[in-house]
């Protein structure tokens, strides 16, 4: 089986980048390890940025996104048991949109599906090799062994897919930073804490409150690195999202039945090259960011956005160019969303005793409570700086 382009995991980065190629007239074959079902219910993300959602209305599958993703001016920021509402939209126009990851890339699937896309599930990638002119892919299909052949490999399999391991050791440069916290996340019948999404900054350390829909909500607990599920009952995670959110401002955080529960690392990594030869690297194949800012899902459309671009320009005039430039096309965006998630992690996490930590994080929670200014650079970068190329779809 031949193909253009190799797309290796069906996550928003392979899902995106195999709809824009083919509009640019580029075909693919998207191989994912995992079943259908599995990738369309997997919990994670929920935020998207203004250019995201963008896109997606460009790419035609924005339908779903308009009429169920909730339109955010911004976010709620509460701390010494006051809430304070930062409203990025009055401040420079835009909003977020609350939107899940699965539903997402439920619709990704549709669409390329009912636009005769390939797309193989239970297609693990076992081995990639790349010549000068091209690459050989092997596979593991429902165990029946594959072979497909490419003229380039999209590396769209997350942290720990198999791609980056293909780019030589000495020509990669890993940047990385882990967190003795991770994130409990919750799914709970309970209306919205606050009509926006609210990160609580509390001695105990952060609780997230987002949401999913009018009665559905998606909240999270900074908990211990090593936190093991089995010691958190429904009750102890009530007490500690309603201790860690208490407000002398609004009522207690209401309770309900909690039907999904994980534990996520929280990680900042890079690798510097993100590519090599006809291989390419994209979203958390290339780089992690901890969840404080919502940025991950983004950043993986994003490049999804470059490599479709520099790849439509090669097939249409032979232009290598943008192809040669793809890292570094992408790596200051991707730095910039690296620097914006740790300082939000950095400010809204205990992770220290030292109570002069906290004063330090309570002087710059006030900074950005208290000042325009502040509130519109964090603004810029919340509801998404813009991508660094992007093909154009729309004429
Ligand atoms: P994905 O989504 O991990 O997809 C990779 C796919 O590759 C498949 N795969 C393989 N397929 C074939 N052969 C192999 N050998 C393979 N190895 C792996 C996998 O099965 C998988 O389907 O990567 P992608 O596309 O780069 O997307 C990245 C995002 O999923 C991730 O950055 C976000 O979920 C991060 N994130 C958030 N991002 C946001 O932009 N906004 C948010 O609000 C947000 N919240 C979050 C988050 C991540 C979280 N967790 C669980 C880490 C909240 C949490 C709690
Ligand atoms: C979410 O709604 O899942 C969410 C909200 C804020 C974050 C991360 C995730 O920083």
């Amino acid at each position: 089986m031949h193909t253009q382009v190799a797309i290796i995991g069906a996550g928003p980065a392979g899902l995106t980048l195999s709809r824009m190629l083919h509009l640019q007239g580029v075909s693919s074959i998207v191989l994912e390890n995992r079943d259908r079902e599995y990738i369309e219910t997997r919990t994670r993300a929920g935020v998207l940025e203004q250019p995201t959602v963008a896109l997606m209305h460009e790419l035609g599958v924005g339908d779903r996104l308009s009429t169920e993703g909730m339109s955010h001016n911004g976010f709620y920021l509460r701390f010494d048991r006051a809430t304070h509402h930062l409203d990025f939209h009055r401040l420079g126009g835009g909003h977020a949109t609350v939107y899940a990851q699965q539903e997402l890339v439920k619709d990704l699937v549709a669409n390329r599906l009912s636009t005769g896309g390939s797309l193989l599930f239970d297609a693990e990638v076992t081995a990639i090799e790349t010549t000068a002119d091209g690459a050989r892919i092997l596979v593991d299909h429902a165990g029946t062994p594959l072979e497909i052949t490419a003229d380039f490999v999209a590396g769209c399999d997350g942290f720990h897919g198999v791609s980056r391991a293909h780019i030589p050791a000495g020509r990669l440069r890993e940047h990385s930073r882990t967190y003795p916290v991770a994130w409990l996340g919750i799914l709970a019948r309970t209306a919205p804490t606050t009509p926006e999404g609210m990160y609580c900054a509390h001695e105990n350390g952060l609780s997230v409150h987002s949401m999913r829909g009018p009665r559905i909500t998606r909240q999270y607990l900074q908990v211990p690195a090593d936190t093991d599920l089995d010691d958190w009952s429904d009750e102890r995670i009530w007490d500690e999202l309603a201790l860690r959110s208490a407000s002398d401002d609004h009522p207690e955080l209401e309770r309900g039945e909690i039907f999904d529960r994980s534990v996520a690392p929280l990680r900042s990594y890079v690798c510097e090259t993100m590519q090599d030869g006809r291989l390419f690297l994209l979203g958390d194949a290339a780089h992690i960011v901890p969840p404080t800012g919502a940025k991950g899902l983004n950043l993986a459309v994003s490049d999804a956005s470059t490599l479709s671009h520099a790849l439509g320009a090669y097939f249409a005039a032979g232009d290598r160019s943008f192809l040669d430039a793809y890292s570094e096309t992408c790596l200051p965006r991707i730095w910039k969303a690296q620097q914006f998630s740790w300082t939000l992690t950095t400010t809204l996490h205990a992770l220290s005793d030292d109570p002069m930590d906290w004063q330090l994080r309570r002087a710059r929670l006030g900074r950005w409570v208290e000042s325009e200014a502040e509130q519109a650079a964090l603004g810029e970068v919340y509801l998404g700086l813009p991508f660094p190329t992007r093909w154009n779809f729309t004429g």
